[in-house]
């Protein structure tokens, strides 16, 4: 294999989570992995991590284009739930949560899981019979959903104003006690140093050109900006950039990406005791740790690869959350920022095999992805191991666009998209 500089490999003895590369020293990447992944945020790592410890398959490397969660992962607002519609993102995120739980033990690391409950807001007679036929269903799948009244929803979240001359009255809520958040970044560092403590390569600032075959149409490894690196399996888990990744490949996903955004106000005393989300409003607002209201929306309406986004989505967002939250309108607002989702027709994930023996890909999860990352990862690692779908993964696959079994699930988005 031809050698290059400027690999930067994190050797698995790291502790710190604080200038990786700059502490590790320029290494060459190995002749042959078992497993490349692209892509090192919390499904991409977190893959890492349950092949080394349930399949026992080390020879692992996750390739990032720019550094560990720096991706969707690391910019998302950390809603987790499973109030999902459909039997099989109801089991698929329902998983999730349930890992999610007991997370922070499993990696020896604090990913902040906090189960505060998530509100979803009803506020046209439409929102309450599509919330009260969510909580059926989800109760059908033993997943905690309930209804909540007016008085209710004002007694969990004393913020809000249920004031019947609101101009968006809420009348009612849909309640997921076990629903919460976590700290996003911590998922990524948490299951990065797992990983590397089980012999994982982990390949910051390298991105990823082209996936090259061998003359059987089998997958040879990836060819990088840096070289290539040899791989019998590569897995593709690179959020909104996976399209134009698994071309090269000579696949073609029906994907879109969009510019997803979100803010935050400056820090204030906790006030804010769960999550609230409102499709008719279109926001959805919670408070961090640090005491910032963290506050989004949908994506932006055009297609691109900007991780910024636009301004009238800001200003909508702030409108939104003013009208149901006027208590609010008066506070600043601290930095916004941007991630590159990318979403499927059907607006849920892709976690399958691919035409490409030996090729993997996860992708679609638009804008709910990372309340997946335990379930996805876990399920993910048992597909590469064995080569085959997992029972909880199989109606996830690519091939549910030929056959037109699609998953066609509203409720992946937080919010209107
Ligand atoms: P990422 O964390 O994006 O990781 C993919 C990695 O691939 C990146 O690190 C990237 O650098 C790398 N990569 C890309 N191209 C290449 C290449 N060519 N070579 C090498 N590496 C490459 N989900 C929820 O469940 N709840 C929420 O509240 C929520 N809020 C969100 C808010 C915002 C503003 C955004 C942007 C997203 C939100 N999401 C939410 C969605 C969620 O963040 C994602 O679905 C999830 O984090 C995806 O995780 P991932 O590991 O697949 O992707
Ligand atoms: O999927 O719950 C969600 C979500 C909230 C914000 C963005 N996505």
């Amino acid at each position: 294999m031809t050698k290059f500089s400027g690999f930067s490999i994190l050797k698995h003895a790291f502790t710190g989570h604080k200038n990786w590369t700059a502490q590790w020293p320029e290494s060459q990447p190995k002749d042959e992995y078992d497993v490349v992944i692209v892509g090192a945020g919390g499904h991409g790592l977190g893959a890492a991590y349950y092949l080394a410890k349930e399949h026992g398959i080390t020879n692992v490397a996750v390739v990032d284009k720019g550094w560990i969660g720096g991706g969707n992962t690391g910019r998302n607002t950390t809603i987790i739930r499973s109030n999902y519609l459909y039997d099989e993102s109801a089991r698929l995120f329902d998983h999730a949560v349930d890992l999610w739980q007991g997370l922070s033990q499993e990696l020896n690391y604090n990913v902040m899981y906090s189960n505060r409950g998530v509100l979803m807001l009803a506020h046209t007679v439409h929102d309450i019979q599509s919330f009260k036929r969510h909580i059926h269903a989800n109760r059908l799948n033993g997943v905690d959903n309930q209804w909540l009244t007016t008085e209710e929803c004002k007694a969990f979240c004393p913020p809000l104003n249920t004031s019947p001359t609101a101009r968006y009255p809420v009348l009612g809520g849909a309640l997921q006690k076990r629903a919460g958040t976590a700290r996003h970044d911590a998922v990524a560092w948490g299951y990065a140093r797992a990983a590397a403590s089980r012999g994982v390569d982990i390949i910051q600032n390298c991105a990823v050109t082209t996936i090259r075959r061998n003359s059987n149409g089998s997958v040879a490894g990836v060819e990088t900006e840096k070289g290539f690196i040899k791989a019998k399996k590569v897995v593709v888990s690179a959020a909104g950039h996976t399209s134009g990744i698994m071309q090269t490949a000579g696949i073609n996903l029906p994907l879109e990406s969009y510019p997803l955004q979100a803010f935050v106000s400056e820090p204030i005393k906790p006030i804010f005791p769960c999550v609230v989300m409102s499709n008719a409003v279109h926001a959805y607002i919670s408070q961090s740790d640090k005491g910032e209201l963290v506050i989004g929306s949908g994506t932006d309406q055009y297609t691109s690869y900007s991780q910024r986004g636009g301004l009238p989505l800001i200003e909508h967002t702030v409108a939104a959350i003013s009208e149901v939250f006027p208590t609010f309108n008066r506070m600043r607002m601290l930095r916004k920022w941007g991630g590159i989702v990318d979403v499927t027709p059907d607006r849920s994930a892709i976690v399958s095999k691919t035409p490409v023996q030996g090729l993997y890909v996860n992708c679609g999860w638009g804008t709910g992805g990372f309340k997946a990352t335990p379930g996805a990862a876990h399920t993910l690692a048992w597909t590469v191991a064995k080569d085959e779908p997992h029972p909880i993964n199989a109606p996830f696959s690519m091939e549910r666009f030929r056959t037109g079994r699609l998953i066609d699930e509203a409720a992946a988005a937080a919010v209107a998209h």
